[in-house]
This record gives C-alpha cells, structure tokens and sequence, in this order.
C-alpha cells in the first residue's frame, strides 16, 4: 500500500514526527519520481533537524537512520537464514549463515552515504566477497547484471555483473564489529561501498544473475540505477570509496 512513498516512510518514529510536523498526511496519493524526489529532500530535512529528539533513540543509533520499505520484516538467524544463488549460473547453490561465515571475510572501512543526505564516517564491514560467490556459482556466458532479493518480500536491487564483482562489493554479515543485527538486515545484507546505500539491500535472501539490469525497488521510483556516491542522483557528495 505504500510503494510510492519515499524512503523515510520506514523510520517508526521519524515518520510520525515528519507527518505531524509537515502535515504531508495525503502523502500516500503522490506516485510521480520527480515529486517524490522533491519531497523526499523536504523530508530529510525536516528528520535532520529532529524536533523530538528521538531519533537518538531508535535501536540503531550511531548516525543510521532504520529503512525498510516493508511494514513488517521476518526475523531470521543462523537456523532460519539461508541465501540462494540462481539464474545464469551453472552451479545454483544455498548457503547457510554458518557457511557463509567458513568463508574467507573481507573488511572494508569506508564512509556510508544514503542518498537523502546523512552520512556515517569510516564504517567497518565484513562479509565474504560477492565476487567469491559468483565465481563460485561460475556465472555463464550472456550473463550481465544480478539481481538481489530481500526477505522482507518487497526490496530488491540490481548491479551491473562488472560492478557486482568489484572487491569492495560484499554480502556482509558484520558492521562496527558486531553480527548485523535485525534492523540492520540482519543476518546478512549487501554492501555495496562505492554507490549510495539504497543499493546496500538489507534482508538479502537472493541473487540471481540475469541477462540485464532489472532496476530495484528505489530505481522503479526514479533513483539512478548506477548510485556512484558524487556522481549520481543529482548529488556531489564526496566519494564514499
Ligand atoms: N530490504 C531493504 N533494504 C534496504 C532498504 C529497505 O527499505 N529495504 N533501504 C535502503 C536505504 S534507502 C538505505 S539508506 C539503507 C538503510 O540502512 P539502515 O537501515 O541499516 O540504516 O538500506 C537500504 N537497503
Ligand atoms: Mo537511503
């Protein structure tokens, strides 16, 4: 019911302060990109300046802001969670928590930047090497782009297959040195350091190679497909990697 909002429609506290605040209850009825674009840096704004104070209390803290485009996510751990590697591959696979953490991890320290403005400095991550994963499927030949699916039922992004072997793209199960909690996407979400963090998917449970980009859930709603942090989006942040 709420696919055409934009992102801080997730924020469980933010978001009734911002509509208290603005008085933007219709909010539901706007679907064009370009008015959500608008009114999404409106938004931001407004949650930058916080009036409550509460932000500072959400479970996440620490300069994040929680997302999620779903209402209500499942909570999986190391009995429940699995991820699926499908599509263009010659090898289709389903990896458990316990075997993603046997596989060699790798840490990237890097700024994390979402697209609304807000930024965490020098943010540790460790996961395994979507490229790892990839290699390990032996993605076939006519293969250009992945697609990634989330158990929340209703996010999903996209890279082009060169950017999705870059080394410091990961499937993370690690930030700030701490398991990736459920607010996180936890157990396990994607990293993606150099681009905008909508492209970071939380919940991942797929990847699935495909022929060509499918355009994620944000991109459907007018974000760019290729989100390089300071040369997209219409946005000159410093680069985040
Ligand atoms: N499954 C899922 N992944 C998602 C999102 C979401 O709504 N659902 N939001 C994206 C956006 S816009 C941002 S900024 C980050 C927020 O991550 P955080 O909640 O850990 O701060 O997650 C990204 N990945
Ligand atoms: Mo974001």
């Amino acid at each position: 019911m709420n696919t055409g909002q934009p992102e801080q429609r997730g924020t469980p506290v933010g978001r009734r302060v911002l509509l208290g605040t603005l008085g933007l209850g219709a909010l539901g009825v706007i679907t064009a990109p370009t008015l959500q674009r608008g009114l999404e840096s409106l938004l931001s704004g407004a949650a930058g300046k916080d009036p409550t104070g509460l932000t500072g209390l959400l479970p996440n803290g620490g300069g994040f802001r929680y997302y999620s485009v779903a209402s209500s996510v499942p909570r999986k751990n190391a009995d429940t969670y699995r991820l699926t590697v499908d599509g263009l591959v010659d090898r289709p696979a389903t990896y458990t928590l316990a075997e993603l953490r046997a596989l060699p991890q790798t840490r990237l320290v890097r700024d994390v930047q979402c697209v609304t403005g807000w930024r965490v400095p020098e943010t540790p991550f460790d996961g395994v090497r979507l490229s790892r994963i990839l290699d390990a499927a032996g993605v076939r030949s006519g293969a250009g782009a992945v697609r990634f699916t989330c158990f929340d039922g209703t996010y999903t992004e996209s890279l082009t297959l060169d950017q999705a072997r870059r080394p410091d793209v990961l499937v993370a199960l690690r930030m700030q040195d701490q398991d990736l909690g459920h607010s996180h996407g936890g157990p396990a979400r994607l990293y993606v350091a150099p681009m905008y963090f909508y492209k970071s998917a939380k919940w991942l449970s797929g990847i699935t190679v495909t022929e060509d980009v499918q355009p994620g859930y944000w991109e459907r709603r007018g974000y760019d497909i290729d989100a390089w942090v300071g040369r997209s989006n219409g946005r000159d942040d410093e680069p985040t990697a």
